[in-house]
């Protein structure tokens, strides 16, 4: 693997940091260094801040609905041609094994873009002819108007997917966009800079300045006053310090954060599909899905047979180098998360959990020793009222719990300061449909896990968000509606 130079893209060209600041980037396969980062202060803030208010209104302001959706059309089809591009991006960075990204990261990438192209243009406004007290007419009407300069926080997890699903909406109503992508996963925002330059995208449309949180680049964008909105995705409690510095001049906010979801399994289910959805939802992406799943609750007479199968799942994923197509489990994202993932395995085993699989680091060869690798792990046995059951963790590890009644399963999966996503898995349709009206989460899947179509609603209840995006609900976040009425 070659080391890079990651730059801030500002107005179409990649800079270095005025003051030459830069931070180390390490791969959490093997601990080599993946490349050296740019790392953005006020001075790449501000230049960046002004370069997208000038684009506002210069030539990208000035294109038409389908020019800048041609445009964005356009930039779909840059990634998919440079998808191999992307993909060794992604996989550098996050260390998740290449049969994930292609099929997951980098075609959502593109799908985001195509998405919110065509559904910005098919936004309804709303038009009342009236009569003034004079006897003349008058029409009065809505118009969606972009709300300026849109600051883009993302996490780690799903770097390029996380970021365009923000990215792409705010461009499609017309918005100019600052990124800061995660300090750990810089490349494919890089990368993009590349695509919008190729397709002819106007300088200062989409700008990234690279850096940390607080005290960095994510502070003084999120503080910055000439950014009208902001967009973030991480944990709740980055989530409160944003929307802190977002009241800064009430600024609108729009907060996907983080989860302890829940999947209920009852009897009668699919138990074979259960238990290879309940796999996926706990498992895939190392377990750092914000959607996955941490706390199952099954119904006691399949607890012991579904224990024992996701057990044999579990066993089965092969810890691995990301080109190695056997791999079925990737590492963390870094040394220090695994750390955090760690001390809760060690919680776990304090609080009187039954280790059922996992529970420590798995024996790599040498040449990926040093890497943040991690094993799935399972446990049951553990109260309600640990801190394993209660915090999201974001590693390869759930908790597995039996019930005897549908109320009791409801009640103990809506027990959370969080509210993002649930799954439960049943054959009666009528108590699908009690699931979805009592299990209280911003999303809840029944027979099945992270399936949606990009047109409905996505966001947390509780402590899980603000907001909801996804079609409709995007276009009315990255705009403003404003009031007309025109007398004759
Ligand atoms: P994080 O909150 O630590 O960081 C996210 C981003 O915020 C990073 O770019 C970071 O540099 C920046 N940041 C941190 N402090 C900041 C501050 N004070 N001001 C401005 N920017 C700041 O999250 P993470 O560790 O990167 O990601 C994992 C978390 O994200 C988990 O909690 C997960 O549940 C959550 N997540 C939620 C969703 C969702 O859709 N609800 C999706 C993915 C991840
Ligand atoms: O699918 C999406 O649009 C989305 N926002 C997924 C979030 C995944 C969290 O890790």
């Amino acid at each position: 693997m070659s080391v890079t130079t990651f730059c801030h893209f500002i107005a179409n060209r990649f800079v270095q940091s005025a003051s030459e600041r830069h931070f180390e980037k390490f791969s959490p396969v093997d601990g080599s260094l993946v490349g050296t980062v740019a790392e953005g202060g006020q001075p790449e803030v501000d230049l960046a801040v002004q370069a997208a208010t000038a684009a506002l209104e210069g030539p990208w302001g000035r294109l038409t609905l389908a020019q800048r959706t041609d445009m964005l059309h356009a930039v779909a089809r840059e990634i998919d041609r440079r998808f191999d591009d992307f993909l060794d991006a992604e996989v550098n960075d996050t260390g998740k094994p290449r049969s994930i990204a292609s099929h997951v990261d980098i075609p959502r990438g593109a799908a985001n873009f195509r998405v919110f192209a065509d559904a910005v243009k098919n936004v309804p406004t709303e038009f009342f002819e009236m009569t003034t007290p004079e006897g003349r007419k008058a029409y009065n009407y809505s118009l969606r108007v972009p709300r300026g300069v849109i600051g883009v926080i993302c996490p780690w997890n799903l770097p390029l997917l996380l970021m365009t699903w923000k990215v792409a909406p705010a461009l499609a109503c017309g918005n100019t966009v600052v990124v800061k992508p995660s300090e750990e996963t810089p490349a494919t925002a890089t990368l993009l800079g590349e695509v919008m330059q190729a397709v002819g995208v106007p300088p200062g449309v989409y700008n990234v300045v690279h850096g940390f949180g607080p005290g960095s680049a994510g502070e003084y964008l999120t503080r910055h006053r000439g950014i009208a909105a902001i967009t973030f995705t991480g944990e709740t409690g980055t989530g409160g310090q944003i929307m802190q510095a977002a009241a800064e001049g009430t600024r609108p906010v729009s907060l996907e954060l983080g989860g302890k979801n829940p999947a209920i399994v009852f009897a009668d289910c699919d138990l074979e599909a259960a238990v290879a959805g309940i796999s996926r939802a706990a498992f895939l992406n190392t377990g750092q899905i914000c959607l996955g799943t941490e706390r199952v609750y099954v119904e006691r007479p399949v607890f012991e047979r579904f224990v024992a199968a996701l057990r044999d799942k579990a066993q089965a994923l092969k810890p691995g180098h990301p080109s190695d197509k056997s791999t079925g489990i990737g590492p963390l994202i870094s040394i220090e998360h695994r750390d955090k993932v760690l001390k809760y395995y060690r919680r776990a085993v304090a609080d009187g959990a039954t280790v059922v699989c996992g529970g420590g680091i798995p024996n790599m060869p040498e040449s990926l020793a040093s890497g943040a690798w991690i094993q799935p792990t399972i446990w049951t046995g553990l109260p309600e009222t640990s801190s394993v059951i209660r915090d999201e963790i974001f590693g390869p590890c759930c908790h597995i719990r039996p019930f005897d009644t549908e109320d009791e399963a409801v009640r103990l999966a809506n027990d959370t300061p969080y509210g993002l996503a649930a799954t439960a898995w049943t054959r009666d349709v009528a108590r699908s449909f009690r699931l979805g009206a009592s299990i209280n989460a911003g999303i809840v899947w029944i027979n099945s896990w992270f399936l949606r179509d990009l047109r409905t609603p996505f966001g947390g209840s509780k402590q899980s968000g603000i907001g909801r995006e996804g079609g409709v609900h995007s276009l009315e976040f990255y705009t403003d509606l404003r009031n007309v009425c025109v007398s004759t």
